[in-house]
């Protein structure tokens, strides 16, 4: 039996790529320069997508793949994926939940860290001389012992949580319900409140329309000129523009963002601001996380092909 044909919506590490392309027929989309031509050529055969969480796949993509069976994402979030579409059809949807938790979370408290304490700006002042020419760095904010919001106690929210009682944090938190496996966390159910009552707040919620604009100009304004948001889930649940605005006129203190609107095209005003921390989208980016999720992506389709149960399914 030929190899099944899989739909590669974007690229991934050289060692998932080769254990993909040795079991599957790999068509990549991403290097096509016409898409709908890729598409019309190669569609008709193709029983997966494989894509990554920020790529999704959307409903025009779906439908152009009679024979899909399954949708692999390379990351934990399926917000980009268009489930309506993929639940119409039957088509099964995985995602690479837990791996990538713990690394999530670092990068989220280290994201609050360096900001607070200024550690980019530090640096420069190091490389370009001026702790020489000029003497000491301008004095930082402290972190411990204030007060952190986590919004959404999820499994990244609550690794965020177990970091920061490290640093003395007194921690909150905001979701639809209190979480059993919280009991000795506060639970707060209205975002807005718990902004209130935060010095740092994490969002760190899974996206979906419910949650868009969830961290809107109630939220932020609550947060305040001395709050510093930090965002490791997606850029829908911020509403840029209001945070943009905060931000440029001191309505809020800081941002340490991992996520944008359009990445990798930001909004170019987020470069002309010096009270953010602007991330690559790299949070679960370490070797041995993306590894991790390289092998589930191809452990899911090779599951589907082979008629058995998902290791990880969403849908
Ligand atoms: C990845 C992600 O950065 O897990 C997610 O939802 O967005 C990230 O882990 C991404 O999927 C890699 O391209």
């Amino acid at each position: 039996m030929s190899a099944p044909e899989v739909l590669q919506v974007g690229p991934y590490p050289a060692w998932d790529q080769e254990r993909l392309d040795a079991h599957f027929v790999m068509r990549k989309y991403f290097e096509a320069d016409d898409k709908d031509a890729f598409l019309a050529a190669h569609g008709a055969n193709i029983r997966a997508i494989a894509t990554r969480g920020e790529l999704g796949a959307s409903r025009a993509m779906i439908d152009a793949l009679p024979k899909l069976e399954i949708i692999s994402v390379y990351g934990v979030g399926y917000d980009a994926v268009d489930l309506a579409a993929a639940r119409e059809r039957g088509i099964r949807v995985t995602n690479t939940p837990d791996v990538l938790t713990k690394d999530v979370a670092d990068l989220g408290v280290a994201m609050m860290l360096c900001l607070s304490r200024g550690m980019i700006g530090a640096e420069s002042w190091v490389r370009d001389g001026n702790w020489q020419s000029k003497g000491l760095y301008a004095l930082q904010n402290r972190v411990w012992g204030k007060r952190a919001g986590i919004l959404g106690l999820g499994r990244i929210g609550f690794e965020v949580a177990r970091r920061l009682t490290g640093f003395d944090l007194q921690i909150a938190y905001s979701d639809t319900a209190p979480k059993d496996y919280a009991t000795d966390l506060r639970y707060v159910a209205d975002p807005v409140a718990l902004a209130a009552e935060s010095d740092f707040l994490f969002v760190t919620l899974a996206a979906s329309a419910a949650t868009r604009h969830i961290v809107g100009p109630a939220v932020i304004d609550a947060l305040g000129p001395q709050g510093m948001l930090i965002n490791i889930s997606r850029a829908s649940n911020i509403d840029e523009n209001a945070l943009i605005d905060a931000l440029s006129a001191g309505r809020l203190g800081s941002a340490a963002l991992d996520v944008f609107d359009g990445e990798p095209k930001i909004d170019p005003r987020f470069l002309t601001l010096d009270n953010v921390l602007l991330q690559p989208h790299h949070a679960s980016g370490t070797f041995e996380t993306r590894k991790e999720m390289g092998r589930l992506v191809f452990d899911n389709l090779s599951a589907q092909f082979d008629g058995r149960p998902l290791p990880t399914p969403v849908l």
